[in-house]
């Protein structure tokens, strides 16, 4: 069992809540471990068919822990780049490569990879308090955890620039506004409708959905000709799971086809 997060399945969904509440479930070296050993589980248990990911109290996640940072002016610099080889790169990856659509319910203040790590997901719910500051600017650190990636991406170079350069609070209405997050809803009923959402998601064709995300995340990689061709592929591959099948005959016989994710 874990110390530093929740883990649970429930009716083919996975949940992943970050569990540090007193530092707003800031990643220290443990919570770390322990997310990357949840995202085994969910890899390898056949029953998770979606993965909603949040935070326990008032914050979803205030970033790197800074209290674990020997900035002492006689200490040699940490390296930093060690912990985004090791932690964060990974679980970006991980996120962007899972095989099912991952929400992500920020609960509260989001902040440096905090502010980043939903945007590695698939879909982005907010409660209302909730808030997204790229922190890093201020302390004079660059965006991480794809953060200059996604940002352009999803906003605009623009909008990209002010928040990086300038770190300034954005609420969670304003993040729909500009197209960085997908819906806000009122905080005491965001987990229940990421669980929702998840478990309608659950019961899609999950091979089929796998493969929608692939082809969306890797869209900006490609020229068209490119694009088209991995299109081929995944609809190849789409054709040959069962749920295809399903669906296909479902609507045939005019009736709701019961997907089950192979
Ligand atoms: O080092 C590497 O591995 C490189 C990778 C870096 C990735 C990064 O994420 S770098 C960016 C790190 N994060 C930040 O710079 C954000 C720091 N936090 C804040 O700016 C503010 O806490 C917030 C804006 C997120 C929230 O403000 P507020 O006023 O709502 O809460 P607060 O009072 O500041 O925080 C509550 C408690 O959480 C407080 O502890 P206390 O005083 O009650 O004992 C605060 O110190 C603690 N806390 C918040 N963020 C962090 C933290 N403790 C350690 N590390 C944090 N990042």
């Amino acid at each position: 069992s874990f110390e530093h997060i929740i883990y649970f399945v429930t009716s083919g969904v996975a949940l992943l809540s970050l569990n540090r509440p007193k530092s707003l479930n800031s990643f220290n070296e443990a919570m770390h471990l322990e997310v990357r050993e949840a995202f085994k589980l969910i890899k390898a248990d056949k029953r998770v068919r979606a993965l909603v990911l949040t935070g326990e109290g008032r914050g979803f996640c205030a970033g790197q822990d800074l209290s674990d940072r020997n900035v002492d002016p006689n200490a040699e610099s940490p390296d930093l780049g060690r912990s985004i080889d090791k932690f964060y790169n990974p679980l970006i990856k991980t996120i962007q490569e899972l095989p099912m659509p991952v929400i992500c319910a920020v609960n509260g203040v989001a902040a440096g990879a905090g502010a980043n790590i939903p945007l590695a997901c698939d879909l982005i719910l907010a409660g209302r308090s909730a808030k997204f500051i790229q922190a890093f600017c201020k302390i004079g650190l660059v965006p991480d955890s794809g953060g200059t990636w996604f940002l352009p991406r999803l906003v605009g170079m623009a909008k990209a620039k002010e928040l990086a350069l300038l770190g300034e609070v954005v609420s969670a209405d304003d993040a729909v506004q500009i197209g960085l997050i997908n819906r806000v809803v009122e905080d005491d009923v965001l987990r229940q409708e990421a669980m929702d959402l998840a478990q309608k998601l659950a019961s899609q064709p999950t091979k089929g959905l796998a493969y929608i995300k692939r082809a969306l995340n890797q869209t900006f990689d490609h020229g068209l000709h490119a694009h088209l061709e991995l299109e081929r592929d995944l609809q190849r591959l789409a054709g040959q799971t069962q749920d295809y099948r399903e669906g296909v005959a479902a609507f045939m016989e005019k009736r709701t086809p019961a997907f089950k994710g192979e």
